[in-house]
């Protein structure tokens, strides 16, 4: 039976956190006096914690020291985890299960592939640890995306090539990513600001089992 790595990113792809993430960094902004918006939080999809300060940091002009910055990185944490503390698997977003339990069906790997590097306690939380091969988040990586570091080491830790690799990823970074990886990338979101995924998709209910069997039996991609 041919086979696929089918790399998935966590924040937006398999949960809605991005939500908790804005919450918790709004807090910030608001003690710094920083007008931080929704729009503003689209810039931070799929960017490492640190370099999400910086953006906000500039969104307001702001000057800061290392030891500042340290602290409200702190802070931004503690206040994003309160969110998560009765996280369950309610949140996993519609559609997800099901791919999810169709590709072990058909005996694909599985492997996560975030920024984040809360990513082992969701999982957990929601249940879907089992689901992965392997798992490689913000803890294992020196480059944030664009940089396709995530992703080839989830490629290689489950034994394929990048021509091999299938990315789901809901930032413009992620999908670069993939794409720079030479990965099939598969946007979840918004097709125009997604307009360089090879396919997108609303979300994961827009995708049937069909569309899965094309991409596993195609050659490379
Ligand atoms: P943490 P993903 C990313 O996760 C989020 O999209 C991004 O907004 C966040 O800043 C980053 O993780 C780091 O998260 O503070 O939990 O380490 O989309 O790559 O799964
Ligand atoms: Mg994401």
């Amino acid at each position: 039976m041919a086979k696929k790595a089918f790399i998935f990113d966590l924040d937006g792809v398999i949960v809605d956190t991005a939500k908790y993430h804005y919450l918790a960094w709004k807090k910030i902004a608001d003690t710094l006096g920083i007008n931080f918006t929704h729009e503003h939080n689209e810039l931070l999809k799929g960017v490492s914690r640190v370099r999400s300060l910086d953006i906000i940091l500039d969104l307001g002009k702001f000057d800061a020291s290392q030891e500042d910055k340290d602290k409200w990185l702190v802070q931004k944490n503690e206040e994003y985890l309160s969110y998560l503390v009765d996280m369950d698997e309610s949140e996993i977003l519609p559609g997800v299960f099901p791919i999810l339990k169709y590709l072990k069906e058909k005996q694909q790997p599985i492997a996560l592939g975030s920024a984040s590097k809360n990513a082992r306690p969701i999982l957990e939380k929601t249940g879907i640890m089992s689901y992965f091969d392997a798992i490689v988040d913000g803890n294992d990586v020196s480059n944030a995306k664009p940089d396709p570091e995530v992703f080839l080491i989830a490629a290689q830790k489950l034994g394929f090539t990048p021509e091999e690799s299938i990315v789901f990823e809901d930032s413009i970074a992620g999908v670069q990513a993939a794409n720079i990886a030479k990965m099939l990338s598969i946007g979840i979101g918004d097709d125009t600001t997604l307009h360089e995924a090879k396919y997108v998709f609303q979300d994961f209910t827009h995708i049937d089992t069909h569309f899965i069997d094309t991409i596993i039996n195609k050659r490379v991609n």
